[in-house]
């Protein structure tokens, strides 16, 4: 197919589908574009809104993605259906909830035979690429090309997975990530477009930083979410989670020095493992000189201070938003890299650059680390897109609750494909033109089952409305929780038995289990709405 028309024409698209899958972009002027829009989905692991400075300047400074939300959009209310690593990876391809999509917990495998949005947009003439944290089991199907980490992969001396085999790589996993993006956006077919997915290991879980960034943050003392001390009165399943900086937090692993009151000789065993424990023992002898002789400075620092109780825990609080915060300080680097890459290749303005996490995460919220509640910190997850000139007004806020279901349906939009009927979630693409639908969804629906496992979280499934929730823990336990999102933002104080809003709970109960059917989820008749 020919470019009958110069790229970057200012023009108000719509999309004609034509042989071969390619679609027209017919301009008010009928002048066409031959060439749909690339998508590069750049998704982190863990990186929560309150970390990036486009959403909250208490904490980081991350440039780069605050520059894709000005040149584009930043969603103020965007979430996801199960917020965990590999059924939130399973929601984005298939454009389904977990019941649907068969991968519901990290323990699952994915299922490459069923539908998902990368296999549409190849039959339909884009080529597509995988590069990053996949975690979802089985071998990727229905990529032009895809190199993946093993599970959650090591921040040092990673491996990667490809077709050939596994490789292990010299250097830091975000940087390589990266690097191996842009090759492949070097490799490709440049007639044709393409959906690349750009998928971090940052910044998970231990948070280790590149030895360059090792210095960021230092001066900072971060304030104290107001509910670090929270005591989950009124929520039993907040009470037996095992997430708390100031109980589950490890010194080793997690905040890198060792226990004060512990043994030196410890800290050694740790720090020479090479396995998904940390990636220490996988780093270089400059890496390591570089990285033990800060530690050991902070390590030295503690002892001395001889702290216990609060003090102790507000240090390991300050210690872990300062690790978290350096390795995100890469992570945004490195998306600078690949804008300035794509800015060079003149691609920005046939290109949407989409930026997200697989869920956000609590930064001592409740006292917590990790993420798996529905409640707002780790439901929530951050949503910032560049776009091309056409899509008009920069730097705009889209306040319309979306969820990741949404964006399979919406690259399919985008790529002018039609979207299949079985696909649960809604294209976005009239919200990044500016449009407000009046039908636009009213509830959000989610479940979270991976319980028993690692931090305790009870399953859970539950509605969120603009300003209301409602969310049943079950399994082992049997408890409704309903929080006024406007009056309690931190959802601290539990409503299900407070006589003033019996009625929301019924309406609530009731939107809930429309949700349920809606989306076909089979827990509705396991656990009959009371
Ligand atoms: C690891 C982490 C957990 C984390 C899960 C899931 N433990 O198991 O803290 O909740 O991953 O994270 S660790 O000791 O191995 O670091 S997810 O983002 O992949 O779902
Ligand atoms: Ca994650």
């Amino acid at each position: 197919m020919k470019d009958i028309l110069k790229e970057n024409d200012g023009y108000q698209s719509m999309f004609l589908k034509v042989s071969g899958g390619l679609c027209l972009l017919v301009s008010s002027a009928s002048a066409v574009y031959a060439k749909p829009l690339n998508i590069i989905y750049i998704m982190s692991d863990d990186h929560t809104e309150q970390m990036i400075s486009a959403y909250d300047q208490r904490f980081g400074y991350t440039p780069h993605i605050d520059r894709l939300a000005k040149e584009g959009v930043r969603f103020t209310n965007s979430f996801v259906a199960n917020s965990i690593s590999g059924p939130s990876r399973a929601c984005l391809l298939t454009g389904k909830h977990s019941h649907k999509n068969g991968f519901a917990t990290n323990y699952g495998h994915f299922d490459g035979n069923q539908q998902t949005v990368q296999k549409i947009l190849r039959e339909n003439g884009y080529q597509t690429a995988m590069i990053g944290k996949w975690h979802l089991e089985s071998e990727p199907v229905g990529f032009d090309y895809w190199e993946i980490l093993p599970g959650q992969g090591y921040y040092y001396q990673p491996e990667f997975i490809t077709k050939e085999g596994v490789k292990t790589e010299s250097g830091y996993v975000t940087d390589l990530i990266t690097d191996k993006s842009i090759q492949w956006l070097q490799s490709r077919d440049t007639k044709k477009p393409f959906c690349l997915f750009v998928h971090h290991k940052a910044t998970h879980r231990n948070w280790m930083p590149h030895v360059d960034d090792l210095q960021a943050y230092e001066d900072r003392n971060f304030p104290l979410p107001e509910n670090f001390y929270d005591d989950y009165a009124d929520r039993e399943a907040a009470k037996k989670a095992e997430m708390s900086i100031d109980k589950h937090m490890t010194f080793y692993y997690d905040l890198k020095v060792p226990n004060p009151n512990g043994l030196r000789s410890n800290l050694d065993v740790w720090y020479n493992r090479g396995d998904t424990a940390g990636s220490y023992g996988r780093m270089l002898p400059y890496e390591k000189k570089i990285w033990n002789h800060f530690y050991d400075s902070i390590a030295v620092d503690l002892q001395n201070r001889n702290l216990s109780g609060k003090d102790l825990a507000e240090w390991k609080y300050q210690r872990y938003l300062k690790d978290y915060l350096k390795t995100a300080k890469s992570l945004d680097d490195n998306i600078g890299r690949l804008y300035d890459w794509l800015e060079k290749e003149g691609l920005l303005e046939n290109t949407i650059i989409i930026y997200t996490s697989d869920q956000g995460f609590y930064m001592g919220e409740h006292g917590w680390f990790d993420k798996r509640f529905m409640y707002e910190e780790s439901m929530r997850t951050p949503l910032v897109m560049r776009l091309p000139k056409h899509f008009g007004k920069r730097g705009r806020d889209i306040r319309q609750m979306v969820q990741n279901i949404d964006h399979a349906p919406t690259f399919l939009n985008i790529a002018g494909v039609k979207i299949p009927k079985d696909i649960q979630g809604v294209s976005y693409l009239p919200l990044l033109k500016g449009k407000k639908p009046a039908s636009w969804r009213k509830a959000l629906y989610y479940h979270y089952q991976e319980y028993p496992a690692e931090h305790a979280v009870k399953r859970h499934y539950g509605i969120r409305t603009e300003r209301y929730k409602l969310m049943h823990f079950y399994h082992d336990i049997d408890k409704w929780e309903m929080y006024d999102l406007k009056n309690d933002p931190a959802e601290m104080h539990n409503l299900i038995d407070d006589p003033d809003y019996q009625c929301l709970k019924d309406s609530l109960k009731k939107q809930l289990l429309d949700l349920q059917v809606k989306y076909d989820d089979p827990i509705r008749s396991r656990y009959p709405m009371p």
